[in-house]
């Protein structure tokens, strides 16, 4: 799943297009360099904090994003099953709030990965001839490419017009489009998966400020959040016994290692992830086995470990009802959709400027 996880990504694209645009070499060696300058930057920054610190962003490269893939289908991670089975069950009550009085939307997913998820939307929202635009975003040019072409030929008469950018940029793009009349598209903004839950406090509240902003009235945002549960259910969830969680923060350092030269030994770290049910945040965090000093040369650095020193990867937050409720009034929405699977692990909370 090529998702952008951070909102701040490289701008490319313009204007909404209707054609497909397929990736040119040029374009896709310049998101590789913008990548590995980013990876740079932080490498150079996080690794000299105390504690150290890398964001789990970088999670997503082609390694990265597999892995993640596989994640999903392990028993124990249960949001992606929790999720899809809300939108299967709600997608009649989802389209009532989006076509609300007749007016047609454009429904653009933030990261939208491969689509898996959306596509039942997509596909009931076709059965039922609603009148609707599917706008996907994402910076990953070939994650586009292959998702509209997917989605063009399993749905020939669905409207797609991806949009290669970064988040924000493309809602000004699509806001400047439309207005609250009964005759411009009404925006549905869908950011699922539980994304949310890897920003920081004050990464969530701009989030949804940035996007208040863009919004006109009437415009609504449709977002997945993991619930707080059982502690040794979250827990469980990103220590899933094949050992995927692991190999997919140690993915961090393997991807440094190919990108930056360094000489991360990746038996010499091993993964650790705790769940604080008094805030409601899983961190995942690589802990040195041993002394260790690596070298990076391409950033001519020499990183010191102590056994037992910890790289903090990852934040995974779980909320409660009244966090979600507090968090779209300190943003201006209001709440007007709560769904939640039959275990009330997870909610899609439709939020409306
Ligand atoms: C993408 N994100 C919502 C996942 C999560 O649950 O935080 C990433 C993940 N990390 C470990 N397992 C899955």
């Amino acid at each position: 799943m090529a998702v952008q996880r951070n909102p701040a990504g490289a701008s490319v694209n313009s204007r909404r297009s209707s054609a497909i645009s397929t990736q040119s070499a040029d374009s896709a060696v310049q998101e590789q360099t913008d990548a590995r300058e980013a990876l740079a930057e932080e490498v150079r920054t996080g690794l000299v904090k105390t504690p150290k610190r890398l964001s789990s962003r970088f999670f997503y490269d082609a390694e990265g994003s597999r892995l993640f893939q596989e994640i999903m289908h392990t028993p124990e991670y249960y949001l992606t099953r929790s999720e899809y089975e809300i939108l299967d069950t709600s997608k009649d009550d989802l389209l009532q709030l989006f076509a609300a009085d007749n007016r047609p939307f454009d429904l653009v997913e933030l990261g939208a990965g491969d689509g898996l998820k959306t596509k039942i939307l997509l596909s009931y929202f076709q059965e039922k001839e609603a009148n609707f635009t599917y706008v996907p975003i994402d910076i990953s040019q070939s994650a586009l490419d292959g998702l509209t072409a997917d989605i063009r030929r399993q749905w020939p008469d669905l409207r797609v017009e991806p949009q290669h950018d970064d988040y924000f940029n493309a809602l000004d793009q699509l806001s400047a489009g439309s207005d609250a009349s009964k005759n411009h598209p009404r925006l549905v903004v869908l950011f699922l998966g539980s994304n949310i839950g890897n920003f920081s406090r004050q990464e969530t509240n701009d989030f949804y400020s940035q996007i208040y902003s863009r919004l006109r009235p009437g415009d609504q945002v449709l977002t997945g959040f993991d619930l707080q549960k059982h502690p040794a259910i979250i827990h469980a969830a990103y220590n899933d016994r094949q050992g995927l969680t692991k190999a997919f923060n140690l993915n961090l350092l393997r991807r440094i290692n190919h990108d930056l030269d360094a000489n991360f030994d990746l038996s010499a770290f091993d993964h650790y992830e705790m769940y604080n049910p008094e805030n409601g945040e899983a961190r995942s965090y690589l802990v040195s086995q041993k002394d260790q000093t690596v070298v990076i040369p391409a950033l001519d650095m020499e990183v010191p470990f102590r056994y037992g020193e910890v790289i903090h990867t990852e934040i995974s937050r779980k909320f409660t009802r009244t966090d979600i409720e507090q968090l779209a009034k300190a943003t201006g929405f209001a709440v007007t959709g709560w769904f939640t699977d039959c275990k009330g692990y997870f909610v899609d909370v439709v939020f409306e400027k």
